[in-house]
């Protein structure tokens, strides 16, 4: 029979053996970025096992992620897995007290975990991808098994009891407490050190990335973008900018880790169906060939009602339609046989968009450019496409590497298995940009602007309405073009009190933007924008 006694001493050396535990599995991270980082930083322990969550992620709990931590979405991921690593190795910690080989097995068991998910990551570049997770997990299997050791170092004299051998002693009596102190410090260096090291080199690894992006020319367009008029452009304190700066822009990936592509070796393959001439293109060869300029708003399908995952460059790059007439491709619409053109990026990402949509005339392009620098790593370096009239997830691949003609019939990318649709042209919206919601406006007349988009349609009114009053005609800025949003403004002679301020928009067609309220999920949100604000 065993009595557990209940003193400060168990209570210690309990606590100690989580703190193994938590040793253990943060000298497997750091172990683990450090072997990343000489192997490839996307093979990161972290790293694997949070895009292998985010590939399982139901379409719902993303929605909500987006929603609820927006862009920092990744950021509580890995601070979630952080967690539930951090919690799983305390508890290993404790039972590796009484078992002490089987816990270091378990530790070891975590790295198969993760060296499962970074072979299966569909950008994983070979079996060197599961040597961050293994190696991690021996290390942190060697220092729970020796800090354990140290805390059942002298065990007490065998337990005389009537249930015979085997059984563990239920508290030795002399474990070494100056051991384990002196063994935990150590070990504590020593993983900080590695995980400092991994850090350092990764680092030095994207300086290298980011010099190899700076030394990209880009030529000037032979067929730049028209200027925007000024009368496009209104200037509005809160009113968002005509043209986003590339560090304002929104970001929506998968990417834990940016692709830092080498410009010097990437290449575009174009093959598949109908593909007569099958060709690779060197960045060179695309940086060569006559580029046109563009300005193109692009919008996430995840954009809520008012949300802010919508922005507008100034695009510079090769005319896609062009490559896909090179490589022998046509549009169904003229007999072609593939009517989906699936995008490949080099994180494993697939996008795929109707082959007539890109080939009926819009300007489809593979960017090089964006407001007038190399694409920015997070928006697709060296490459990414930008589709007019299309949400992000059926057109905009960043960091892209394939091109592949295939059918819808044969093939779902990636957001398809994932519930999402199909086909994705961008439903129109208005948004508000000012005041914002609750706002206390100041009373008299107060200025309301805001943005409205539909893509390649073009916005041909805007109306604004005060509570349940009528629709008035919002002032509108100059169409730039009809793939840009366009700013309005609306003078509003405020009354004391609450007000609920409704925008909608018609676009290029004469068709009013829906009242009918939808989810993002599957083809994107709709219903009109309002905000409530008090004027005084
Ligand atoms: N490789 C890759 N490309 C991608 C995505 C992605 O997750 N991975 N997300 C798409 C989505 S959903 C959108 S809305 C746009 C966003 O582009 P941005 O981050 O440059 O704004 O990129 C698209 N291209
Ligand atoms: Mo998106």
């Amino acid at each position: 029979m065993t009595v557990v006694r209940i003193n400060r001493r168990t209570v210690e050396r309990g606590g100690l053996a989580a703190a193994s535990g938590l040793l253990a599995g943060f000298t497997a991270l750091a172990v683990g970025e450090l072997v990343a980082a000489l192997v490839r930083p996307q093979a990161g322990p972290v790293t694997v096992v949070g895009g292998a969550a985010i590939d399982r992620t139901p379409a719902w709990l993303k929605d909500f992620a987006i929603r609820t931590f927006g862009e920092s979405d990744k950021l509580v991921l890995q601070l979630g897995i952080l967690a539930t690593i951090g919690v799983l190795a305390a508890l290993l910690g404790v039972f590796a007290l009484r078992y002490r080989r089987t816990g270091a097995a378990g530790v070891l068991a975590f790295g198969v975990v993760g060296a499962a998910a970074a072979l299966t990551r569909p950008d994983a570049a070979g079996a060197g991808d599961a040597l961050p997770s293994m190696l991690g997990a021996v290390a942190g299997a060697a220092v729970l098994y020796l800090l354990v050791g140290f805390l059942t170092a002298a065990p007490a004299a065998p337990v005389a009891t009537g249930d015979g051998a085997g059984e563990p002693a239920e508290e030795p009596t002399g474990w070494n407490r100056r051991g384990f102190l002196i063994g935990a410090g150590v070990t504590a260096v020593a993983a900080t050190g590695a995980g400092a090291l991994g850090r350092t080199l990764t680092g030095r690894s994207g300086q290298g990335a980011t010099a190899s992006r700076a030394a990209v020319t880009l030529p000037a367009p032979a067929s730049p973008a028209a200027d925007i008029p000024s009368r496009a452009v209104l200037r509005i304190p809160g009113l968002s900018a005509f043209t986003t700066p590339n560090k304002d822009f929104y970001r929506v990936d998968t990417a834990l880790v940016v692709p830092k592509v080498d410009p010097d070796t990437w290449r575009l393959r174009i093959h598949g169906k109908g593909v007569t001439r099958p060709r690779t293109y060197t960045l060179q060869e695309l940086l060569e060939r006559p580029l046109i300029e563009r300005d193109i708003t692009l919008t996430c399908v995840s954009n809520e009602v008012g949300g802010p995952y919508v922005g507008s460059a100034r695009w510079l790059g090769v005319r896609l339609a062009d490559l896909l007439g090179e490589a022998g491709v046509k549009p169904p619409s003229r007999g072609g046989r593939a009517d989906q053109l699936v995008a490949r990026s080099v994180d494993g990402m697939t996008l795929g968009s109707p082959v007539e949509d890109v080939m009926d005339g819009r300007d489809a392009l593979l960017a090089l450019g964006m407001n007038g620098e190399p694409l920015p790593f997070d928006h697709g370096f060296p490459v990414r496409m930008v589709v007019p009239g299309l949400y992000g997830y059926v057109s905009a691949c960043k960091w892209i590497q394939d091109i592949e003609l295939t059918t819808f019939d044969a093939y779902d990318p990636y957001w398809v298995k994932r519930k999402w649709a199909r086909k994705a042209p961008i439903k129109t919206q208005a948004r508000i940009d000012t005041p914002k919601p609750f706002a206390q406006a100041a009373g008299g007349t107060v200025t309301v602007a805001g943005v409205a988009w539909a893509q390649h349609r073009g916005i041909q009114r805007v109306e604004v309405r005060v509570d349940d009053g009528p629709w008035q005609e919002a002032e509108l800025a100059e169409q730039a073009t009809t793939d840009t949003w366009r700013q309005w403004s609306f003078p509003w002679k405020t009354t004391p009190g609450g007000h609920n301020l409704t925008v909608r928009a018609t676009d290029g067609t004469g068709q009013v933007q829906t009242e009918q309220r939808a989810r993002t999920i599957p083809d994107g949100a709709s219903g009109w924008h309002s905000v409530f604000v008090t004027a005084t």
